[in-house]
């Protein structure tokens, strides 16, 4: 059987709130899961298994509307769904009073539960979320109850406070393979039998690297899954370094060339990283106006002159500090000492 499995859609999420270019994310992670619901019918998969957090938070009566308006598009492929920890459920969730499509099933408990497909020899087992934080690992130890079945986990977690698991283990209790949410990189985390789908968009510019879904055909003992990435959108963290010399229009030059270089769907972070001259600082505030500029953050040590200081400051406690820590064996944490120390007696804030 084939299934597409996804987790993390956020729908709703705002990313980079208060840049030009938020609203228009906000919009693509609506279309790419839409794309992914089309896809979903396009190859005929008969299973799409989300692992929790399609919403970004509780859901509207709108929002399930649509979502529900499209699962209803792919009526021969079975969805099952759960909530997670971000769209947890609750009394009043209107997760709990929709009227969802005779192809989707949704976990409502938080405890393990599963759908039997007889059709296909499929079980899929899981949960939902009932609350923001669950420590108990409660994946760990599930036992299929009919090892004939292609046995399937849906799972949303793996930190310490979001349902910690072992995906070895979970296998080796019998299933034949795990669809996992939540860790917004996404990956394998056991070749061809546990996948962490990650967030279908990043949500967040420190979500860097690819993001998309997986496609996979899974028989008893035997699965492929297959990455295919979305790109309406990838954060990237690039440096620069800079010296005591680097002019503020340097810099500006590298971004501009750096944005006129990379494709239009990469968005970025930029660290300035290095020594300045402690007497500038720089104002990237035109840097973050760039198009697809999220922010840039100064991670600069100040490039002091220190044989110049010691003369400057000679018989007061700047100058002494200099002479003592130099006479110091020149290993790195002297040389911190010697940098902070003359920054906390300059009276310069450490950035
Ligand atoms: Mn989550």
């Amino acid at each position: 059987m084939r299934l597409l499995h996804i987790a993390d859609v956020h729908l709703g999420v705002k990313p980079d709130a208060g840049k030009s270019w938020s609203a228009k994310r906000e919009q693509d992670i609506w279309e790419s899961f839409a794309k992914v619901i089309e896809t979903a019918g396009q190859q005929k998969v008969d299973f799409l298994l989300i692992s929790g957090d399609l919403f970004h938070a509780q859901p509207l009566k709108k929002e399930l509307r649509e979502v529900n308006y499209l699962f209803g598009q792919i009526p021969e492929t079975k969805i099952i769904l759960m909530a997670g920890n971000h769209d947890y459920l609750r009394q009043k969730s209107y997760y709990l009073t929709n009227e969802w499509q005779e192809n989707v099933f949704f976990f409502r408990q938080e405890e393990i539960g599963r759908f039997d497909f007889e059709k296909e020899n499929v079980s899929v087992y899981g949960l939902s979320y009932w609350h923001r934080e669950i420590r108990e690992p409660f994946y760990d130890n599930v036992h299929p109850t009919d090892s004939g079945r292609i046995n399937i986990l849906l799972a949303h977690g793996g930190d310490s406070s979001h349902i910690p698991f072992s995906a070895e283990r979970i296998l080796e209790n019998g299933f034949d393979y795990v669809a996992a949410g939540h860790i917004h990189r996404g990956g394998q985390l056991v070749p061809e039998r546990a996948v962490m789908a990650g967030s279908l968009e990043p949500t967040d510019c420190n979500d860097v690297g690819p993001h998309g879904y997986w496609l996979g055909e899974i028989e008893k003992g035997r699965s492929r899954v297959h990455f295919y990435p979305i790109r309406n959108c990838e954060y990237c963290h690039e440096d620069y370094f800079v010296t005591g010399q680097t002019a503020e229009r340097e810099i500006y030059g590298w971004a501009e060339k750096l944005l006129a270089e990379r494709p239009a769907y990469q968005y970025f972070r930029l660290f300035l990283k290095g020594k300045k001259n402690p007497d500038i600082t720089y104002d990237v505030s035109r840097l973050e106006q760039l198009e697809r500029v999220v922010d840039v953050v100064q991670q600069l040590e100040p490039d002091y002159d220190y044989e110049k200081l010691k003369e400057e400051h000679a018989g007061s406690i700047l100058g002494e500090y200099i002479r003592v820590l130099q006479n110091m064996p020149a290993e790195e944490i002297n040389k911190k000492a010697l940098e902070y120390g003359v920054n906390a007696l300059l009276g310069n804030k450490i950035e």
